[in-house]
């Protein structure tokens, strides 16, 4: 099934797990097409209720409250990338000899003949922000695109082209999760990225090297260049054991000075050494280390891969500039909110697994440090030890909070700790409040929880927005 073919989803029982973001867009896509769906969901609450209103017009049906059994007749399973691979739903397919399969996958499947490439990116950390800027270098060359996939747009909604906006792309910068890729079997990209590679997700993928094998797949198929990190090996093996196109290349990325087939700086300079005429003894300027925004070693290491991809798909040196001058940081990632009192107030929303904390953590001395949230199977011994020395105390919120806590009576237990017992919309004032009182002029309060956020907020955007609204909220009081 490589293009679209309308008439095989006529008719089609399917059954659509989630009623997110992307299960209303793959359960609208699929009913439009002639399918017969049902969306499952273990919720069931006033919201969730809405949303499944909104559906019936398409015909489609939503049973609420349980996602463990499989609908009678069900001829494919649609699921949403949150759905856990272990789940009661997945038993009961695989027993009746059903097929499981993501939006993603529907996505690659329902796109048509003369579709734009996939640019994809994935890594532990880095994703979203490379995606963006990959866009932002595509735009400077010309090009139309769209930042797509885990960064929030769902992929079925892009291929089909149900907004204008997603019309006539010439290629498609896609931002892919451990999860997406796990269930995407056929996906091919032109070209991908593996950023990066940390232990996160480790409940739901059940161990380090399932969560590897899926983000390895995103290198399955390409046909022009699989970007790795010099620095971290595993993304480099991936690439030496994925089944690619013949005449595909390894292309690494490092912050130190490139070998042949590299990006890498030289001088303060992003140079090219792998999309030039005789690589041996040439190198291309690509822009300056300053045209990174901001230009932190992990930034630029993000964007030296964006350039990768870009030049892949043989964007010229001058839009690798331009799009790297052009990009805005995403407003939740080491974002600066503002200074009362002396002391800085800085989101790292975004940083919700423990290899991202330690990335900011690294950043700044001394720092009072918010954490907490959904652990995910992570543990916190090796980042409360690396950061012991730089803590001017901490603040913890959330359902796991107390691994942190032990973490750090085991490995700093000179540290204050406040231990913020509350889930209410003042939770985070409260934090704050709590982070001011442990800080003194000159540092840093960092919001940086090393957990997801769903335990108390709608996602990490939403938790990175209370925070912003705590510390205005704390300068006003201060004025
Ligand atoms: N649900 C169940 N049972 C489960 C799990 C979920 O019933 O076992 C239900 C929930 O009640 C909810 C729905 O399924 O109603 C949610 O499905 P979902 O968690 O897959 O989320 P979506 O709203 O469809 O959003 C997903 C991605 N979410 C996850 O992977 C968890 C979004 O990535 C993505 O932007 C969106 O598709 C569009 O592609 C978010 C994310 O947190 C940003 N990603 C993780 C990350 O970046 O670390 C992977």
């Amino acid at each position: 099934m490589g293009s679209r073919e309308v008439t095989s989803w006529q008719g089609m029982n399917i059954t659509v797990a989630g009623l997110g973001v992307s299960g209303v867009s793959a359960a609208r896509a699929l009913a439009g097409l002639g399918a017969v769906v049902t969306v499952v969901d273990a919720g069931d609450g006033d919201a969730l209720r809405a949303r499944a209103a909104g559906l019936a017009d398409a015909g489609i049906t939503v049973r609420l409250g349980d996602a463990e059994t499989l609908p009678e007749g069900t001829d494919l399973v649609v699921t949403s990338p949150g759905w856990a691979p272990s789940g009661p739903l997945f038993a009961a397919a695989a027993a009746a000899g059903v097929d499981v399969v993501g939006d993603v996958e529907i996505a690659w499947r329902l796109r048509g003949p003369d579709a734009p490439p996939w640019l994809a990116v994935t890594g532990t950390n880095g994703k979203t922000t490379t995606t963006q800027m990959l866009a932002s270098i595509l735009r400077a060359a010309g090009l139309r695109t769209a930042a797509v996939g885990n960064i929030g747009t769902p992929i079925v909604d892009v291929v089909l082209g149900t907004d204008p906006e997603y019309r006539d792309l010439d290629v498609l910068a896609v931002e892919l999760s451990s999860y997406q890729l796990h269930w995407a079997p056929s996906l091919r990209a032109h070209s991908a990225a593996v950023l990066n590679l940390a232990p996160d997700h480790l409940d739901w993928h059940g161990s380090m090297e399932a969560y590897a094998a899926d983000k390895g797949r995103i290198y399955e198929g390409n046909t022009v260049a699989c970007v790795y990190n010099v620095a971290d090996k595993a993304t480099e093996d991936l690439v030496v054991e994925a089944d690619v196109v013949e005449g595909c290349r390894a292309i690494g990325f490092t912050l130190g000075a490139p070998g042949p087939s590299m990006l890498g700086v030289v001088d303060g300079i992003l140079v090219d050494r792998a999309f030039v005429e005789n690589r041996q003894k040439n190198a291309q300027e690509l822009a300056e280390v300053a045209d990174v925004n901001p230009p932190a070693p992990h930034n630029i290491a993000n964007a030296l891969a964006a350039a990768a991809l870009a030049r892949a798909f043989g964007v010229e040196p001058r839009a690798v500039r331009d799009g790297l001058r052009n990009f805005r940081p995403d407003a939740h990632r080491i974002a600066h909110v503002a200074d009362v009192a002396g002391v800085a107030y800085v989101n790292d929303s975004k940083a919700t697994n423990t290899h991202a904390a330690e990335a900011s953590l690294a950043a700044y001395e001394p720092v009072v440090w918010i954490a907490g949230g959904l652990a995910k199977g992570a543990t916190f011994d090796g980042l409360v030890t690396g950061a012991a020395k730089r803590l001017r105390g901490a603040v913890l919120i959330g359902a796991d909070r107390a691994l942190i806590r032990e973490a750090l009576a085991r490995h700093a237990p000179e540290v204050p700790v406040v231990d913020l017992d509350r889930t209410d919309t003042g939770a985070m004032l409260a934090a704050v409040r709590e982070a001011a009182r442990l800080a003194e002029p000159g540092d840093t309060v960092l919001l940086a929880p090393a957990c997801a956020s769903m335990d108390m907020f709608v996602n990490y955007g939403k938790r990175g927005d209370a925070f912003a609204d705590a510390v205005r909220e704390l300068a006003a009081g201060q004025a």
